[in-house]
């Protein structure tokens, strides 16, 4: 028989939440995870056939009835999620009306997923409408953007314009630039909704200030890539201030358009002058 707990998937989510911690951007229980899985891909294992709980979404999330989602539990820390699997990860069916959640597997002492799971849902919904191969969601508590979202302008062409500035590997990464939404309190349907429009808009990276950032990519890898690059150029913007804030020379526009044409990728309109 085929465990579940032996799967790619969980082996993505354990690797991806470590290393997230690792990296100082999942304090205490910060941050969550999802990755969506068919039923197809499920067939083989064994101990996921069965409901052993449900709840409700709050939503309608009839547009991803009948798939699966692995998610990490809301309370629990990314930094156990490697040890304590089975407690702190569980998978999820939504329900055929796509009111409900049902649990399959995991969230094995009584927890539940996300209070980000909507959002998360919301969000997959949102992606997939663009790129039917979407697959992974990821929200963590970046310090150094974090700290740009009190110190910087809250728009999307200059932050997506330093980040981009900040080295080169940014606009190969992310023509389409940074999304940024208002402030909002964490876990509600707002931060979703907000949230699912930038998605819409082609933004893959967005910005919750004061908060953290929420990603969505194809493969764990991907979606985390993406958060690693801004979250570097954050923090080379970071050095910069501290060593003064002087920037005698820069990546200019003109060369952001070069870089972009010679990766083949367009960057997002307007963006650029
Ligand atoms: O999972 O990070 O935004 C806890 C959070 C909520
Ligand atoms: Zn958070």
């Amino acid at each position: 028989m085929t465990e579940f707990i032996n799967s790619q998937f969980v082996k993505d989510m354990c690797d991806i939440t470590r290393q997230s911690y690792d990296n100082g951007w999942d304090e205490r229980n910060g941050g969550n995870m999802s990755i969506r899985i068919t039923a197809d891909e499920l067939k083989d294992y064994n101990d996921v056939k069965e409901v052993r709980r449900t709840f409700d979404l709050g939503f309608d999330a009839s547009a991803v009835a009948g798939q699966y989602f692995l998610v990490t539990a809301t309370g629990r820390y990314f930094r156990n999620v490697f040890q304590r699997t089975k407690k702190d990860l569980g998978l999820v069916r939504i329900s055929d009306d796509g009111k409900k959640g049902e649990i399959v597997w995991g969230y094995e002492d009584g927890a539940l997923p996300t209070s980000e799971f909507p959002t998360h849902l919301m969000n997959h919904i949102a992606r997939l409408k663009l790129d039917p191969n979407q697959r992974v969601v990821m929200h963590c508590h970046v310090t150094n953007l974090i700290a740009m979202s009190f110190t910087q302008p809250l728009d999307e062409k200059y932050f997506s314009k330093t980040i981009w500035k900040m080295q080169a590997e940014s606009m190969p990464v992310l023509p389409e630039g940074l999304g940024i939404i208002p402030y909002e309190t964490p876990g509600t349907t707002i931060i979703g909704k907000h949230t699912a429009a930038k998605i819409t808009n082609g933004f893959r990276v967005v910005m919750w200030p004061h908060h953290g950032m929420f990603a969505v990519g194809d493969t764990p890898d991907e979606c985390f890539g993406l958060i690693e690059t801004v979250e570097k150029a954050a923090t080379i913007f970071t050095a910069i201030q501290a060593q003064g804030g002087n920037r005698l020379d820069e990546i200019t526009d003109k060369q952001l358009v070069e870089i972009a044409k010679y990766f083949h990728v367009t960057p997002r309109k307007g963006f650029l002058d």
